[in-house]
């Protein structure tokens, strides 16, 4: 195989001719008690790969087992787009989620419980059985680089969540881009315990591993003593399981040994990036980024770390800051715009919805990430919050205010309702829905959400009020609640 076409090859690490020739590592991924081998992983998602050559789009319910490993590996093999789906999503999400894909079977196995109501398009799908330790060696052809690897779902201020079109060219230099900027190598065990279904625990923390070439450890929960016990040089978590780490010496002062502790998905506060450096003598690595972008900036393994700062574009990315008005914003370090990204690592569009396509895209082909940002003059960026108020994040994860409203105003006993996120020591931001009604009871307002969506998207808190705060033109100030 040429060096050309090895570079074309999505998952460098799992080349079958490779892998057989000796290039095997035994425990290339832990996850869920299982160690997998780069032979198993070829040779069950060899396996696998036959079984679906020739569909389209198919879904996994993304938890963390070995089982989801060889159904999305397959599945790259086969040039069969999955879709990676939340295992606790509720059954107005699958509902949406499966028919807006159109996938065409569940790999392994379908949902459980509530989630699949007889009748609904989840439980109408066939089931291809996953076998972990089947063995094919058959080679498959690798698919173009332009087509669709995954579709993953996101919350938009509104509305159901869109598909994110993500192509194996884009996850591609992505993936290069971080390898660069974390001097991530085979030598490396990675380690982290983040969800099967966003871009940070599957993009980057599944198949950055399997393209690399280094180990994985999943910790299942990424709590603090599993962190600490799994002996890694690199580690990915977001804010929250940063900040739990900090508040258990123990296992913190346990990561001291590691090469980089890397921080995303939501801002790191400058208290846990001060305590973690302390805990760990390492100063942790912080980088930014979106379903739709992948990672696009980056503080990097020989370069400043700053507390609050997410450090420079990543190799092929370009960015800049513009105001409301259309004018560019110098980069000063202290002027604020809207942040606007374009990089090989970029989505193809969102499923379905040409018009949420376009709009996020300005005419002269620069992506708008919705984040208000400032960058200095030495081209370090601080992302400094989201542009709306209608997107929180909790946990790392993405709500929209609009899906959880609509959810709330589906109870009888909610006449109005504000959804916002409010600041949280644990979770960055929490949800709390502020509501008007007639005998509404908080809890069972929660539970009513509980039931349709997933359980990151629950209320922490419900307040009952008596009206909300609206501007001359009815419009709910949300900016006053708190
Ligand atoms: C949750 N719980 C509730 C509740 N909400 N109980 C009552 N009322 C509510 N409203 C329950 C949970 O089910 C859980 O129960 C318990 O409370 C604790 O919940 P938690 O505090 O949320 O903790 P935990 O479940 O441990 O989750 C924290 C976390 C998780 C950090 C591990 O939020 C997480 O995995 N976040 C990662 C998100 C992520 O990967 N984002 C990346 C997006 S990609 P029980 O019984 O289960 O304990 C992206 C691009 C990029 O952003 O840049 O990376
Ligand atoms: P998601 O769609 O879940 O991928 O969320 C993307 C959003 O997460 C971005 O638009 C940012 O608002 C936020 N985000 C990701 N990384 C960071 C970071 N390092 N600092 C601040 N916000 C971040």
């Amino acid at each position: 195989m040429t060096c050309e076409t090895l570079a074309r090859v999505l998952l460098s690490s799992l080349n079958p001719l490779a892998v057989a020739r000796g290039d095997d590592l035994p425990d290339a991924v832990r996850i869920d008690g299982h160690s997998l081998s780069r032979s198993d992983i070829v040779g069950g998602a060899g396996a696998l790969a036959r079984r679906v050559a020739g569909a389209r789009c198919v879904a996994v319910l993304a938890e963390p087992t070995a089982a989801t490993v060889i159904a999305i590996v397959g599945c790259l093999f086969a040039g069969v787009t999955v879709v990676p789906v939340p295992p606790d999503s509720g059954p107005a999400e699958l509902d949406h989620i499966l028919s807006d894909s159109g996938a065409q079977a569940w790999l392994g196995k379908a949902p459980e419980g509530a989630a699949l109501s007889p009748g609904s398009r989840a439980a109408s799908l066939p089931v291809v059985p996953v076998r972990v330790n089947a063995r094919d060696w058959h080679g498959h052809p690798e698919p173009h680089p332009s087509s669709t690897a995954f579709i993953l779902y996101t919350s938009g201020t509104t509305g159901a969540p869109k598909g994110v079109l993500l192509s194996r060219r884009a996850i591609a230099a992505g993936l290069d881009a971080l390898a660069q900027a974390w001097e991530w190598t085979s030598k490396d065990t990675l380690v982290h315990g983040l969800p099967l279904f966003h871009v940070h625990g599957l993009i980057l923390g599944l198949l950055g591993p399997l393209r690399v070439g280094s180990r994985l450890v999943h910790t299942g929960k990424p709590t603090p003593a599993a962190y600490a016990e799994a002996g890694g040089t690199l580690y990915f978590g977001v804010p929250t399981v940063w900040s739990r780490v900090v508040d258990d010496e123990q296992s913190a002062k346990a990561l001291s040994g590691a090469r980089l502790l890397v921080s995303g998905s939501a801002p790191l506060p400058v208290p846990v990036f001060e305590k973690l450096a302390a805990l760990t003598g390492l100063t942790p690595v912080e980088r930014y980024g979106m379903s739709e972008t992948m990672i696009t900036l980056s503080t990097r393994a020989d370069g400043e770390r700053r507390p609050g700062w997410v450090g420079l574009p990543v190799a092929g990315v370009e960015t800049r800051l513009v105001a409301e008005d259309g004018a560019v914003v110098p980069h000063d370090g202290e002027s604020i715009g809207g942040l606007q990204v374009r990089g090989p690592m970029l989505f193809d569009g969102y499923l379905n919805r040409p018009d949420a396509t376009a709009e996020s895209w300005t005419e002269d082909g620069w992506f708008v990430t919705g984040d208000v940002a400032a960058i200095d003059e030495d081209g370090f960026h601080r992302i400094v919050g989201r542009a709306s108020t209608d997107l929180i994040k909790s946990g790392g994860y993405r709500i929209g205010a609009g899906e959880v409203e609509t959810s709330l105003l589906g109870h009888p006993g909610v006449k109005e309702v504000a959804v916002v996120g409010l600041p949280d020591d644990d979770l960055g931001q929490r949800i709390v829905a502020f509501v008007v009604g007639d005998d509404a009871d908080p809890d069972e307002l929660i539970a009513h959400v509980a039931s349709e969506l997933s359980v990151h998207k629950r209320p922490r808190e419900v307040r009952l009020v008596e009206s909300l705060p609206r501007n001359a033109m009815g419009k709910v100030q949300k900016k006053l609640l708190g």
